[in-house]
Formats: C-alpha cells, structure tokens, sequence
C-alpha cells in the first residue's frame, strides 16, 4: 500500500510539475506567466482545479511572497554577482538591506518580501522560496 501511495504521489507531483505547478508542504502552487485582474485570475486558477492561494501559516506568507533571483555573493562575501557572472550596477535593496542579518549567511537575494520598488533582501540560500527563471531568446 505504501509503495502505491508514493508512485501515485510521484506520478502526481510530475504531471503538476510539467505543467508549471510548484509542490511545497502539502500544496501544490501554481505562479501565472501573465498579469491578470483578481476577477479574471480567479477564473484561471479555478479553471485549473484550484483557488487563488489562501494565506494560511506564517510559512506560505512568507514564501509566497519571496522570490529568488539570480544574485548572489557566495563566491566572495559583498561581491555581488548575477549568475552569468556580472556584477551587479543597478540595485534594488530596500533599507539597509544586504544586512547579513545577525551574520546568518544571507548571500542569496530575494524579492518581494517588502512591498516597495526596493524591494530586494539578501537571504540563506538555504532557505525555500519560488523563484523566477529567465531564458534569454537566441535568435
Ligand atoms: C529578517 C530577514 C533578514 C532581513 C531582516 C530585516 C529577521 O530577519 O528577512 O534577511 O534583513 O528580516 O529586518
Ligand atoms: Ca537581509
């Protein structure tokens, strides 16, 4: 029984991940490609069998709203680079961000978590967040 319930849930977790869907602690979250009202937003996510996202524990606030993006000083701390190995020039830290918070190790960066333009946090990149990917078009 329980080697069915896991390739069931493998099977599951594969098909929704195909489909750009995000598992994480028991749900599964799906970020839209496209900028839509709340009406409208709605009716995609319910056509897609789900709801937009109910904030229901510290966890989901916390990462649904964080990012990551393609920053990084873990090669030399407060060497900021994007990961096709640029520096960084143009910033958008909020406040007194990158802060190495009580010298955790912060040297990934998020977005998002401020709801301002300068809006980027240097965080644990252990720590689990969605992310944004880019693909530059190679003509
Ligand atoms: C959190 C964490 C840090 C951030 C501070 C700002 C408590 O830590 O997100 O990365 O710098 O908040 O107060
Ligand atoms: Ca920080």
């Amino acid at each position: 029984v329980y080697f069915f319930k896991v390739s069931i849930l493998l099977s599951l977790t594969d098909q929704y991940s195909q489909q750009g869907w995000v598992y994480f602690k028991h749900s599964f979250y799906y970020v839209s490609p496209v900028k839509k009202n709340w009406r409208d937003s709605r009716q995609e996510c319910l056509q897609r069998g789900a709801d937009l996202v109910i904030i229901n524990s510290r966890d989901e606030q916390v990462s649904v709203r964080a990012i990551w993006i393609g920053l990084t000083d873990s090669e030399t701390e407060d060497i900021w680079k994007w990961v096709d190995g640029t520096l960084l020039s143009t910033s958008y830290w909020f406040g007194s961000e990158p802060n190495n918070f009580g010298s955790r190790d912060e040297d990934c960066v998020e977005l998002g978590v401020y709801g301002t333009e300068m809006n980027w946090n240097d965080a644990p990149c252990r720590f689990k967040n969605f992310w944004i990917c880019e693909k530059m078009l190679v003509l």
